[in-house]
């Protein structure tokens, strides 16, 4: 056979395999099988010194054509496999079927109980501040008058980072910084976000959430304090309730107190109607009829002094757990719930 007759053969062969092809995968198989740099075509050039000298231009110029004409073919081919998948999925597609709805976020019930803290003191005047949740000993400790000795300073309580650094144990160290920004009172600041301790059980996690208040000015008292945190706390949990201070201790206020709220289950009385009997002992307050709440204080002589205050000023700080104050708002009983991102605990509290 000539090498014009299997140029012919080769290209009469191309054509039936393409018409043969069962898709796109397959056609495009042949394009290497014969139009390839190893292909049938090229195996056919290679052969060009078989033939006389003046046979070879006209050779060279068919194989080349015919390489051009099963070229075209072989893309004609390829775009008749891709319209006919198109039409296929355009059939498949059906514009009247509901779309897939995005779930719907909401705030976690910790986030929502301190933007209502902060909404409530925001409007008192309060001034929100915020900052580093890694902070220096002298912001955490120091300028807040603990001793060097302190419990709290123990690496049993507190998360030291490498270097200079530990994580903050309170919020206080903004109301140090507040106090060293602005030089000189008046300081109206609250202070609400993270804080970490090493302890973790049933009742302790190692990040919860705080705000703390600081106010700062000439005489300002304890009087003050009962005002703005009696305000806080009817605001959060209805007009009824009552304030009980109880003398306590921190290192950076003096005088320090508990304060107790009237308990918002029993509305004080320590019992609880049953239905039946009539009474039973309230579980929240545990009769005491009382809840721990925050705590708080006159700020201590020493703080003024790590911050450069004068000494005559005055101030009363305070401070609250928010998850605390949400698990009494929502009646929830176990902290863990609200570390867990059980989406069925947490839609619970969308607006
Ligand atoms: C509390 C209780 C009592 C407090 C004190 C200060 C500062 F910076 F002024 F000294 N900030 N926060 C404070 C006082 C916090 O939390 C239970």
């Amino acid at each position: 056979m000539t090498l014009l007759a299997e140029l012919e053969r080769t290209t009469a062969d191309f054509t039936a395999a393409l018409a043969d092809a069962a898709g796109a995968a397959e056609a495009e198989s042949l394009r290497n099988a014969y139009l390839g740099r190893k292909g049938a075509l090229a195996a056919l050039m290679s052969r060009l010194p078989e033939l006389a000298a003046g046979e070879r231009p006209a050779f060279g110029k068919a194989a080349n054509a015919a390489k051009e004409r099963l070229n075209t073919l072989l893309e004609e081919r390829l775009a008749a496999f891709k319209a006919e998948a198109d039409r296929a999925s355009l059939a498949r597609f059906d514009p009247s079927m509901p779309g897939r709805m995005p779930e719907r976020g909401s705030l976690h019930p910790v986030t929502l109980v301190m933007e209502e803290i902060c909404r409530i003191l925001n409007n008192l005047g309060f001034e929100t501040v915020d900052g580093p949740e890694a902070e220096t000993d002298f912001h955490n400790f120091e300028a807040l008058n603990f001793p060097k000795d302190h419990p709290a300073r123990d690496m049993q309580d507190t998360l030291f980072l490498s270097g200079e650094l530990l994580m903050r144990t309170h919020t206080s160290p903004m109301q140090v910084r507040a106090m060293l920004e602005r030089k000189k009172p008046p300081v109206a600041v609250i202070a609400p976000g993270k804080v970490y301790r090493r302890d973790y059980d049933q009742t302790h996690s190692p990040m919860f959430h705080q705000v703390e208040g600081l106010l700062v000015d000439k005489g300002v008292s304890l009087a003050h304090l009962r005002g703005v945190l009696t305000h806080l706390l009817r605001d959060l949990f209805g007009p009824d309730v009552t304030l009980r201070f109880r003398p306590s201790f921190f290192p950076f206020t003096e005088p320090s107190v508990e304060v107790d709220m009237s308990c918002v289950i029993c509305r004080g009385s320590g019992r609880k109607a049953d239905g039946k009997s009539g009474e039973s002992p309230c579980r929240v307050c545990r009769s005491t009829g009382w809840l721990e709440i925050l705590g708080a204080g006159m700020v201590d002589p020493a703080v003024f002094a790590a911050v450069d205050f004068d000494p005559a000023c005055t101030g009363f700080a305070f401070g609250l757990g928010v998850e605390r104050v949400a698990m009494l708002k929502y009646g929830i009983d176990d902290l863990r719930l609200f570390f867990e991102n059980d989406l069925r605990f947490l839609t619970r509290f969308v607006k």
